[in-house]
């Protein structure tokens, strides 16, 4: 799967996906990540990609031309429209369904605005998707960038090993996570519950189901009636 991110920091977006899950994925050719610098699209002798509003107001916008460039410059050597996710706190909140939504793509381009925002024109013309990470205020569009990337490659076939792979269940399944202990059995005192010492596969299962139900109770009741609800379940 490829992911190309239009953007004014590079170097962002690279230093931050090179290390960890994503940087052995790319290593192995499972995912390829770039970024392109929308600054090399400007025709501005000074390399300004950004200008003042019109009607006034706050702040610099960034201009259509180098921000639309930049996306033809990808269309024309991929050879087709792909789908571009803008950043952008208006969007959709982002899921874990639009995650796996997006993972079906072969090619998926990121917008990431600075400043003030970007010239309307240039949206208009490009962005298929527009998608929040959340209701607070961020700089730019590179760290939600980033963390729809996270998400949507350890979803590519491949990227996580088995072990990975095995935590992603608890979530899928609209639940929070158990909690997990390993060694020592006591640490200051605290002990590990008995029943995951009980080698009995069964009650550790119901033990594990039960926890994740009272978490998701207490933490995000949100997400429990929505579990209730889709599983027909009155415990
Ligand atoms: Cl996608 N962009 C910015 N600038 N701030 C945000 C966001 C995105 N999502 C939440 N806050």
């Amino acid at each position: 799967m490829n992911f190309y991110v239009l953007t004014l920091f590079p170097d962002m977006i690279m230093d931050g996906l090179r290390t960890s899950i994503t940087g052995r994925a790319m290593e192995a050719g499972l995912i390829h990540i770039e970024a392109v610098n929308i600054r090399d699209f400007t025709k501005d002798k000074h390399k300004h990609v950004d200008d003042y509003p019109y009607g006034g107001g706050a702040g610099m916008l960034m201009q259509a031309e180098p921000v639309y460039l930049s996306y033809e410059s990808i269309a024309e050597r991929i050879g087709r429209k792909p789908r571009v996710i803008f950043l952008t706190p208006q969007g959709k909140t982002f899921n874990q369904d639009m995650a796996k939504e997006f993972a079906l793509e072969e090619d998926l381009v990121f917008l990431c605005g600075h400043y003030e925002g970007i010239d309307e024109r240039a949206l208009e013309s490009i962005v298929t998707d527009y998608v929040s990470i959340g209701d607070y205020v961020l700089t730019g569009g590179e760290l939600p960038a980033m963390v729809v990337i996270d998400s949507v490659s350890r979803l590519v076939p491949g990227v996580l090993n088995n072990d990975e792979s095995a935590q992603t269940e608890s979530f899928s399944d609209g639940l929070l996570e158990y909690p997990q202990y390993t060694r020592p059995a006591n640490y200051k005192g605290m002990e590990v519950p008995e029943v995951l010492l009980s080698g009995h596969h069964g009650n550790i299962e119901k033990w594990r189901h039960e926890k994740s139900l009272e978490r998701t109770k207490k933490y995000r009741p949100d997400l429990y009636e929505k579990y209730m609800a889709e599983n027909n379940n009155n415990s």
